[in-house]
């Protein structure tokens, strides 16, 4: 095994400083097989990547990501880019041998994930699908109280990822806007993460009933290479039509019996990246919400009679997964962290040969999940996956 790993990433946005952070931090904060060298960046406008690349430290610079693919000194591809470029970069980078570091949603459809997940596969490289949000300390911890059963058996799922970044009606059309792009609204970008927890933490989904809507027709053009990170600059005064939903809803009976609701919207004025989660169990509860990362709620029925209530935990004991690679007790960590857990895990799977989950067969049942639900709402019937 090598001592150091050359990463080559594409897309320099939002999601590109998310990861550049997370190949740098990593080998500071985790001990790891294998250094990351941040070696080349990609994009097509050579002046913002450059920048970028001089910002993040990358050494070297690309505007074709097909060239990028094939460098023979490239061992990782990280794909940080929208779906819908996703399943042709993963295939060639497969092909070529490279292990797969890719941004969520994983794709555009099911059949697209399929033939990743098989081409992966065939070529033996690792693939790895970032939903970061199980690699916070209190959700992988959470799943640790699940597995021992902690919570008894699970009866109830709920869950809601809620923003409010496309409120005003003047806020341009962004490519997540868009549906050849993005293929649907929140129910990919956001009912993706809801669902790959719903599967970390309660398991498979059987059944989905589905309902989608659209509050805005049109917007302003949007200005894509001023626009990331969830603000956006208007190009002229032209207005596009809204092709993707701007609210979904999906309720769904779980393999092993359990129900759950999932809301995910981006008209929840005052919501900003409020993802919460609650399930409830035979023995007891957990209450998660992504905002106050650090901490979440457990009740207890074997709390004795009279003292039961919900309690608070902190989630930064060397204990919680991941927390006592940072600070002492009590010393919070942020939004950015779990991607810096992703890279590390991601480079140990790497090292040892081993799957980094989520992966793309997860990816795989996640798309099948929001399709089911895409398909429930436009039939206005339950959907069996
Ligand atoms: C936009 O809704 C978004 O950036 C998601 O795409 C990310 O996955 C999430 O972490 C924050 O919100």
């Amino acid at each position: 095994m090598k001592d150091q790993l050359n990463i080559g990433i594409i897309g320099y946005k939002f999601m590109g400083r998310a990861h550049s952070n997370g190949w740098r931090q990593a080998p500071l904060f985790f001990d790891i097989p294998a250094t990351p060298v941040l070696k080349a960046a990609c994009g097509r406008h050579e002046p913002y990547v450059r920048a970028f690349a001089d910002k993040w430290g990358w050494e070297e610079v690309e505007t074709d990501w097909k060239k990028l693919v094939s460098r023979p000194d490239i061992d990782i591809v990280d794909i940080a880019l929208p779906q819908n470029l996703h399943y042709e970069i993963a295939l060639a980078a497969a092909k070529e041998g490279k292990h797969i570091f890719c941004e969520k949603p994983l794709s555009m459809t099911s059949r697209q994930a399929e033939e990743m997940l098989k081409v992966c596969e065939d070529n033996g490289v690792t693939h790895y699908l970032n939903h970061n949000y199980r690699r916070t300390p209190a959700v992988a911890y959470i799943r640790k109280m699940v597995d021992s059963g902690q919570l008894g058996r699970i009866f109830h799922w709920r869950c809601a990822y809620q923003q409010d970044w496309i409120v005003d009606p003047d806020f341009p059309l962004t490519w997540q806007l868009r549906q050849d792009v993005a293929q649907a609204g929140p129910q990919w970008d956001l009912n993706s993460h809801a669902v790959d927890l719903a599967h970390f933490l309660v398991g498979d989904i059987e059944t989905v009933t589905s309902m989608i809507t659209s509050f805005i027709g049109e917007r302003p053009v949007a200005d894509e290479t001023a626009s990331g990170s969830l603000s956006a600059q208007a190009q002229g005064t032209g207005k596009e039509k809204v092709t993707v939903e701007d609210a979904a809803l999906m309720i769904v009976k779980f393999k092993n019996g359990a129900i759950g609701s999932f809301e995910a919207t981006r008209f929840a004025t005052g919501r900003k990246n409020h993802l919460t989660f609650e399930l409830y169990g035979s023995k007891g509860s957990i209450l998660f919400n992504m905002e106050r990362m650090n901490e979440f709620q457990y009740y207890s029925l074997d709390d004795q009679a009279g003292q039961q209530g919900f309690r608070t935990i902190l989630a930064t004991e060397p204990e919680h997964p991941y927390a006592g690679n940072w600070w002492p007790a009590g010393h919070i960590i942020g939004y950015e962290h779990a991607f810096v857990h992703a890279v590390a895990d991601f480079i140990k799977g790497v090292a040892a040969g081993t799957p980094v989950k989520p992966d793309f067969e997860d990816g795989l049942k996640i798309m099948q999940v929001l399709e089911a639900g895409l398909e429930s709402a436009e039939a206005g019937r339950q959907v069996t996956i």
